[in-house]
């Protein structure tokens, strides 16, 4: 068995930067605890338990309120440390589940009573063995009501990835916005095939997240403060104000080897979003009409 990681920094800053009240963080993970819900014989990683009282400890740390807790691949399609999470959340969380595609109506509708509102799909190999399109899309159009599907891809198959996601019947969220190489800045080819992507439907949404990941120095970027991602992502935000959502990403699976500050993930919220209406919209307005949308009017 290989030994357990730990991806996330111990004693992250506070940022300088102050959410505005209500800010969701919409992409966060829970890992166990192990004693309680065992990880995935097919995980590709296997962490450090970092469960929902880590979580909330962040939360408050960074200035957030709620959190959408995103099902990762090391549970595999067993969604319980993510509805545990959120039933210990006090109505603070929501979630995103990954399923197998044959789940019966009725599993579903349970996955939506504990909190669930979106599945994941996730084409990244180093991650899963397997992505049936035509599985997901078959799941895909029997979720519940306003549900949507969140997709994780890198930006080398986003052009096969168009017809899927093309096909796909309910609004679509597409993780680090699809992974683009941000050195080429943002009018790069990459950045371009995700405007591209962006432009073929309105309801598509992305997250402009994981500057550490992008400009990551492993990745042949400058690390930590990410100032590639910043110019790459801000116009991309700007443009695309009513369709972005953030999330730091904790407790940030496979970073071992560079992990990040979560308070300097904080602060780079108004270098990619310099206004209030622009901090507004991607830290509460988007994020709860996707994820409580019975409270917004
Ligand atoms: C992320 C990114 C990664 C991992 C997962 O489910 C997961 O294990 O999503 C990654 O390794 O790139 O968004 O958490």
């Amino acid at each position: 068995m290989p030994d357990r990681i730990t991806s996330w920094h111990s004693s992250p800053t506070k940022p300088r930067f102050t959410p505005p009240p209500g800010a969701v963080d919409a992409h966060c993970h829970v890992f166990g605890p192990m004693a309680l819900h065992s990880f995935s014989p097919k995980a590709k990683y296997l962490p450090q338990d970092a469960g929902p009282e880590m979580l909330f400890a962040l939360r408050d740390h960074l200035g957030f309120s709620r959190n959408v807790i995103v099902q990762a691949s090391c549970h595999g399609t067993d969604n319980a440390a993510t509805l545990d999470a959120i039933a210990k959340s006090d109505g603070k969380a929501r979630g995103v589940a990954v399923v197998d595609p044959a789940i019966a109506d009725n599993e579903l509708a349970a996955l939506h009573d504990g909190g669930i509102r979106g599945i994941r799909f996730n084409f990244l190999k180093r991650l899963v063995d397997d992505a049936p399109k035509d599985k997901f899309l078959e799941v895909a159009g029997r979720l519940p009501k306003d549900w949507h599907v969140v997709i994780y891809f890198e930006a080398d198959i986003l052009e096969e990835m168009r017809a899927f996601i093309d096909a796909v019947p309910v609004p679509v969220v597409v993780d680090h916005m699809g992974r683009p190489d941000v050195s080429q800045g943002p009018d790069g080819p990459e950045m371009r095939a995700f405007r591209s992507l962006l432009d073929s439907r309105s309801d598509i949404w992305f997250k402009p997240t994981c500057p550490d990941r992008l400009d990551a120095i492993k990745e042949g970027g400058r690390g930590d403060p990410w100032d590639a991602f910043a110019s790459a992502v801000a116009p991309l935000v700007s443009d695309y104000a009513d369709r972005c959502i953030w999330g730091t990403d904790w407790p940030h699976p496979n970073m071992q080897d560079e992990i990040p500050d979560d308070g300097h993930l904080v602060d780079m919220i108004p270098r990619i979003a310099p206004t209030e209406e622009l901090q507004r919209k991607l830290l509460v307005t988007n994020p709860m009409k996707l994820y409580w949308p019975e409270q917004c009017e």
